[in-house]
Parts: C-alpha cells; structure tokens; sequence
C-alpha cells in the first residue's frame, strides 16, 4: 500500500468527490496527474469491500502532528517598547535554501538591536518529504542536516533563536525517531527549542506569542488559511500574536484581535512549488509592539524584510 492510498480512503470515507480527493492527494504528495488513477483505486477497493470504505486507523500519521503547544515564560522587565524579529521554513539540508538571505537578515537583526528571533518551523528540509525529494537535497542523513545547522545556522552575539519544529523537520522524526530539534539545541546553546509543531510563549503578562507550523497543503488565497485558523480559536484562548510557518508566504493580517503573520521562507522555488505553481515569499519580519503598563498592546508595527532575487544553488558558498 502506498502512502496516499491509505489517506485516499480516508477521504473517500468523508463522502468527498473523486476530484476533491485527488486535489488533495496531489496536493499532499506532491503528485500530479493523479485523477483516474486516485478513482480506479476507490472504485476497486469499494468493489472488493463490497461497498463499504473501511476506515483505515489514524493513528499512523497524526503521531506528531499538531500537539497541544508547549507554554514558555518570558522575562519581561516591564519596557513598553518590544522589538523582536519572526523568521520560518529555513529548510538546511535543500539545494534551494536561501542561506546568504538568511545570514544578511541576521545582520539586519543586530544592526537592530534586535536580541530574540522566533522561528516557526522546517530548520531543515527533512528526508523522504515524496518519492524524488532526495534529489533537492544537498545533505542526505538526519546526522548531516543536523551539523550543518549547527555549523551554519547564524550565530550572533546577543541573539538567541527561539524554534519550533516543522513537518520537514518531523519527516525525520516519522522515519528514525530523531528528533533533530532536540539534537540542535543541545549543539548550540543560542538556538532554544520550544517543541513540535506549535509554542506559545508569554513574552508579558497580558501578551501570548504562538508560534505554529500547520501540515496542510497551501490555499489558492493568501489569507484564507489564516483566517480560517484563527476563526476555529476559541475566544479565551487565542494568542494576542499568531505566527504561521508552512505556506511560505508573507502576510499581516489583524483579526478577531489577533495579531497574525505568516512568516515567508529562506527557500526559493523548488521543484515541487514550481510544478504546483505556488509562489515563495523570502524574507523575514521585524515588529515592534508598544504595550501599557499591563503588558497590553497598544500598537503592533509589522517590518517585512523581503528578498526578492533567489541565489541559485546558495547552498554551494556554505559548503
Ligand atoms: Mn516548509
């Protein structure tokens, strides 16, 4: 049984149309062309099971997906002027990595001021992502990826990064039970972990941080994800600031008080985005948020960093 066929039934139980399934098995898998093959699976499979989808069981593929966040505390010394920087989906380990982006944004970062950077998932591209994804790789072990992290990723005096982990990154975790988030953080002790998948962190008293890295695939609008995410939030639990890796795009939207960024990419297009037709935004934030004496926020002031021109094969000058 291949991967999608188990997810194809999945849907087929949730009475979706065969072209619904398909866009999502595509989607998912980085297929293409997938629509009679995805419908002659079903059909047969309905036959043999004379009509009745059996519900394949679910534990297999949420076993780290979407945890419930882990909670952080931050110092705060009662300033009522913030400034830190949110980046995400620095992908180490692909051909497409935009490293010499990512290392010019850390500058910026220090010209700034800035002392804590918050990443919101995929430090590394992962291993077997769908059939072909070897071949965008420039390092091929979970050990590999993880050095070059830790040799590469920046490093600035002052500047700690606080990261999630990723769908890529838990690619790795899915195949060998290597949490590679864990195995960086010990190797660099400016690099803090905050968990798998999502991190709230309490940066005051009265202002949440929550970062999160989604496993869906990207929407057609750019909002549309992130207005549907906050929509399904429950009022008293929502963050007063949401930040979004995965789609790798850049957006600032406020909503139901939310204060929500998706927070772009250092990778270019690759082969699978390019195929899809998806664009990339690279680049970085910086905010700066103005709060009371309660830690309230008062203002919320978005900087997006853009990289417009991708650096082929970037990776080759970290070698
Ligand atoms: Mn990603």
């Amino acid at each position: 049984m291949n991967e999608w066929h188990e997810r194809a039934l999945e849907y087929a139980s949730e009475n979706l149309s065969y072209r619904d399934i398909t866009n999502k098995i595509e989607e998912e898998f980085g297929l293409t062309n997938m629509y009679n093959t995805v419908r002659c699976y079903i059909y047969r499979h309905k036959r043999k099971n004379k009509n009745q989808i059996i519900k394949p069981e679910k534990v297999k593929r949420v076993v780290v997906q979407n945890q419930e966040p882990a909670h952080h505390e931050s110092k705060w010394d009662g300033t009522t002027v913030l400034r830190f920087a949110i980046l995400g989906d620095t992908q180490f380990g692909s051909k497409y990595a935009q490293l010499t982006y990512l290392h010019d944004f850390y500058d910026l970062c220090v010209k700034e001021g800035i002392t804590d950077v918050y990443h919101t998932g995929d430090i590394t591209d992962g291993l077997k992502m769908r059939p072909g994804h070897e071949y965008e790789l420039y390092e091929i072990s979970a050990d590999e990826m993880r050095e070059d992290v830790v040799k590469h990723y920046p490093k600035r005096e002052g500047i700690t990064t606080h990261f999630i982990t990723g769908n890529h990154d838990a690619s790795i975790y899915k195949h060998v039970g290597y949490d590679i988030g864990q195995a960086i953080s010990v190797r660099r002790s400016d690099l803090k972990y905050l968990g798998r998948d999502c991190a709230t962190i309490n940066l005051t008293p009265n202002c949440t941080l929550e970062l999160r890295h989604p496993w869906d695939g990207t929407a057609y609008a750019l909002s549309y994800k992130m207005q549907k995410m906050i929509e399904a939030m429950e009022s008293d639990s929502k963050p007063n600031i949401l930040a979004v890796g995965h789609y790798h795009k850049a957006e600032y939207l406020f909503y139901r008080n939310v204060h929500a960024l998706q927070t772009a990419c250092f990778q270019g297009q690759t082969p699978f985005t390019r195929g899809k037709g998806i664009s990339v935004h690279i680049g970085g934030w910086i905010v700066t948020i103005r709060v009371d004496e309660n830690g309230t926020i008062q203002g919320f002031a978005p900087e997006f960093v853009p990289f417009y021109n991708s650096i082929k094969d970037d990776y080759i000058n970290f070698r």
